[in-house]
């Protein structure tokens, strides 16, 4: 992903981000409010139910004891009995004995006139006939009448609905299958008959509603949703703030990671990560015979957008950082998979490996290589490792890392060799087997500037220690000549070639060896 993208992804996560949180804990409070209310309203229906129990369980028991009843229908006997009921249930306004569907007496005397039975409204499981709201004569109030076996009782609905609500809450207690007995605050009774039929109905347009069943009888409750809302908004004051802080976490999360992402050493850590390291190849020439003999690896950064940055631009910060170690491992990796075939079948030829100064130091590197050289049929002696001098201000441990190396088998050379302060300590101290002299030193041949007089001393000092020579950085024919002389045994530089990627590399070795063997007979 590219900066724009990075950025673009950032700022499309942190609205998401922001949304989602301030969305997720505005719908919490929601439904918290909800359950809250829900609950609310539950206890009030389990509270009117039981309240409701009472009267219909006493007219139940009441009717069943009269029936059971010996006195004779209408004696004074039975008229008493049926006033001292009315007397000791607080539920049972009033007691009538019928016949023939007709009033015959009432706890309080014979009747007088002609009173016809209403028709019942529904029955009950256990057989009494309900009838819903009848005027009973004496007080003109509608009642609740609950017949069975000849005696009829009389209930005030308010009876069934005994329990203090806010005046918002409306309530109706009906049979379970949708019969109302009582309401309260005057329900809408359609929306009641719905929200009994549907289970799933829980929800009316502007009611909140619940229904709660118990036996024989039903409990609506609803709520407009005007009262509810209000409650909402006290949920909503607790949670959105959370909300708030939620989302400007995650922003700040998300600016914090693309931040990391965006500065170089983010990029660099996503780079090897996503492993976007290629390696092109410069050949290295040895002198005498032309011939391509090998290459030396130097790294390129591939970004997602196609462009190549060189490693100057990166490698000291990687070395800085200490992402130098898992480059180093991709470029030996890389050398592989590019050329680990044709090494295999040119035994001949080497590549050469830069390592950093903390490659030198911790020595690290040569288990990598061994590990990953094994099973590839490359020998180890194709490898060269190039180091410079910053590898070795800690001497002790670069004389054991190099120790280690050729005894493994792997070719030492000291890098940009010149350019340093100590160059020529360090020559005398540690076990080389090759020098390359920096391109600096190259530049000068064929002028008569005060360094080309010490290039011919650089190539004598290496010939004393029995190095070989590598010369960086040769443009024209007239160094490559004068390098030839001087017996340097390989060369380097853009009159042979810039470093190429690795199918260039080998074909341009392919030609040059062809070219070589009939450039120079014998
Ligand atoms: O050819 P180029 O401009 O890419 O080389 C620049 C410098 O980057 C080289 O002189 C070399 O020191 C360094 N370099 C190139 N490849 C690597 C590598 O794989 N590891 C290390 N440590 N340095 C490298
Ligand atoms: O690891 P080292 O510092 O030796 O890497 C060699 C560097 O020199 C690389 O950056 C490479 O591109 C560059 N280079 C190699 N040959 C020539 C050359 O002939 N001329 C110039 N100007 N640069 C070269
Ligand atoms: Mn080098």
């Amino acid at each position: 992903m590219n900066r724009t993208g990075v950025i673009v992804v950032a700022t499309l996560l942190s609205l998401v981000a922001a949304i989602s949180s301030l969305g997720g804990m505005s719908y919490l409070s929601w439904t918290r409010a909800q359950a809250v209310e829900e609950k609310r309203l539950q206890s009030f229906a389990q509270q009117a139910l039981q309240r409701a129990q009472i009267p219909f369980h006493d007219a139940s028991v009441v009717l069943h004891r009269l029936h059971n009843t010996h006195a004779a229908p209408c004696s004074n006997a039975h008229i008493l009995q049926m006033r001292k009921i009315t007397i000791n249930t607080r539920s049972i306004e009033d007691v009538g004995y019928f016949e023939k569907g007709v009033l015959k007496c009432t706890s309080w005397q014979k009747s007088r006139n002609t009173i016809i039975q209403t028709i019942p409204d529904f029955i009950t499981a256990d057989g009494i006939q309900v009838s819903q709201s009848m005027l009973p004569e004496i007080s003109g109030k509608p009642m609740v009448g609950m017949f069975y076996a000849g005696h009829k009782v009389l209930i005030d609905p308010a009876r069934f609905t005994d329990i203090v609500l806010e005046p918002e809450i409306q309530i109706a207690i009906t049979t379970s299958d949708g019969h109302a007995l009582s309401t309260l605050h005057q329900p809408d009774m359609q929306l009641v008959g719905t929200l009994l039929k549907g289970t799933q109905a829980k929800t009316g347009i502007d009611s909140f509603s619940v229904v709660v069943r118990d036996g024989e009888l039903a409990a609506v409750v609803l709520e407009p949703y005007g009262k509810i809302r209000d409650r909402l908004w006290q949920e909503q004051l607790i949670w959105v703030p959370f909300g708030l802080l939620l989302a400007l976490l995650f922003i700040g999360a998300v600016i914090w990671i693309s931040r990391r992402r965006l500065s170089p050493l983010g990029e660099l850590r996503f780079a090897i990560e996503r492993r976007e390291f290629i390696v092109h190849y410069q050949p290295i020439i040895e002198l005498k015979s032309g011939m391509c003999t090998g290459a030396e690896a130097l790294v390129r950064w591939r970004r997602p957008d196609g462009s190549i940055v060189r490693p100057d631009l990166f490698i000291p910060l990687a070395e800085e950082s200490g992402l130098i170690l898992p480059i180093t491992d991709q470029v030996i990796e890389l050398v592989i998979e590019d050329l680990g075939t044709w090494l295999t079948q040119h035994p001949d030829l080497h590549i050469a490996i830069n390592l950093s100064a903390q490659d030198i130091k911790t020595g690290r590197v040569l288990d990598v290589l061994q590990a990953k050289l094994e099973n590839t049929g490359i020998t180890n002696r194709q490898i060269w490792l190039e180091a410079t001098e910053r590898g070795f201000m800690d001497m002790q441990a670069a004389r054991a890392t190099i120790d280690k190396a050729r005894a493994q088998g792997f070719w030492v050379a000291i890098d940009d060799f010149g350019t340093g302060y100590s160059s020529l300590s360090y020559l005398q101290k540690l076990p080389l087997d090759a020098l390359k002299i920096d391109k600096s030193f190259i530049d000068t041949i064929g002028t008569d500037s005060v360094s080309s007089n010490v290039t011919p001393h650089i190539i004598d000092m290496a010939k004393t220690l029995q190095l070989n020579i590598v010369a960086e950085g040769i443009e024209t024919q007239e160094q490559a000549d004068y390098l030839l002389a001087r017996e340097v045994e390989y060369g380097q530089g853009w009159l042979y070639s810039k470093a190429l990627p690795a199918a260039d590399f080998m074909q341009f070795c392919q030609t040059r060896a062809g070219a070589a063997a009939t450039a120079t007979p014998g």
